[in-house]
């Protein structure tokens, strides 16, 4: 949702909002209510709760309560709490990078390829690394896709080929060189130690060395990614939470189109 529709619908709802200083709303406009749920290593107990408030003030959080605690194992209590947030963001200054491609539906966008394209456009998509989740990528490609939105395997115009989870960086490529790929799609999801980071840069480094990098579609995603990260890394786009193959799709469509046709 744009933050134009956002903030139409939020001040006809009350008028009191003011977008340059927005804060929590929990049951009225500017009460800052929020929830939040941490884990201490202390024992279970009264002096586990007050530990508990006493950081929920210097968090900033007014009013602190704790709502729920429970012992998570012998040494470590885990709680779920509620607090006033002081704080507010301007939200009429915030600009996010994003792609900027239009989004179509699957039918929209084989409809475009057909007319612009001419053929199918082909896909290679992995998890790489050590990484073994596999539900976003199949979300992105599978035939029954996510959500209720068909994945690229679905699509007409779009050959997708999905090589699943742990796919070195080495494999991905040799695939996308045997089927002559348009566009590659790696996800990410484990980021500890930023070793998505880690394998992101290593694919674009061996694309390079390959003289590979100019001639395919790189977009990366996954929970943590951004596309303002996968540009710093060397991506043409990168993806996070919420997407769909609409998403995806619709932007290899028209980014092909710009650099096959102009
Ligand atoms: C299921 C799961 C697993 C399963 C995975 C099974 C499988 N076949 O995939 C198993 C049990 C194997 C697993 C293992 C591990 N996991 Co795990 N796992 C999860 C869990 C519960 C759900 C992930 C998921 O499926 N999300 C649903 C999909 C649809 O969402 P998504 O991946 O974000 O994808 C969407 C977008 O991100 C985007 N997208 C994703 N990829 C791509 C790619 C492209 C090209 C595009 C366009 C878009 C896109 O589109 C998708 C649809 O909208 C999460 C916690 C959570 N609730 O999120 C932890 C979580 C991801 N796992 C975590 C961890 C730490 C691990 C382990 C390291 C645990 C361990 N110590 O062994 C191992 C790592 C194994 C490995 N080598 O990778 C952490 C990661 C923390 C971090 N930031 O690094 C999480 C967040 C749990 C946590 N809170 O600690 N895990």
């Amino acid at each position: 949702m744009s933050s134009g529709l956002y903030s139409t619908s939020a001040k006809e709802f009350d008028k009191t909002l003011d977008l340059k200083k927005v804060k929590p709303y929990g049951d009225t406009m500017n009460d800052g209510k929020t929830q939040i749920s941490f884990t201490l290593p202390v024992p279970c107990g009264a002096e586990a709760v007050e530990a508990a408030k006493q950081l929920l003030r210097k968090m900033g959080f007014e009013n602190p309560q704790v709502v729920f605690y429970k012992e998570l194992a012998e040494g470590f209590t885990f709680f779920n709490c509620y607090g006033d947030c002081v704080h507010t963001v301007d939200f009429t200054t915030i600009h996010v990078p994003k792609v900027e491609s239009k989004v179509w539906d699957m039918h929209e966008t084989d409809e475009f390829i057909k007319e612009h394209i001419g053929r199918p456009i082909v896909v290679v998509g992995a998890s790489t690394g050590t990484d073994a989740h596999t539900v976003g990528i199949d979300a992105i490609m599978n035939m029954k896709g996510y959500a209720g939105h068909y994945g690229l395997e679905r699509y007409e115009m779009f050959e997708a080929i999905n090589m699943g989870s742990q796919v070195p960086n080495e494999d991905l490529i040799a695939k996308a060189i045997e089927v002559n790929a348009d566009a590659l799609l790696i996800s990410q999801t484990v980021t500890q130690k930023d070793v998505h980071i880690k394998n992101l840069i290593e694919l674009v480094e061996l694309m390079e060395a390959e003289e590979l990098r100019s001639k395919m579609i790189l977009a990366c995603g996954g929970p943590r990614i951004t596309h303002e990260l996968a540009k710093e890394l060397g991506y043409d786009a990168g993806f996070g939470m919420n997407t769909y193959a609409d998403d995806v799709g619709s932007f290899i469509a028209q980014e092909l189109d710009r650099r096959l046709n102009g």
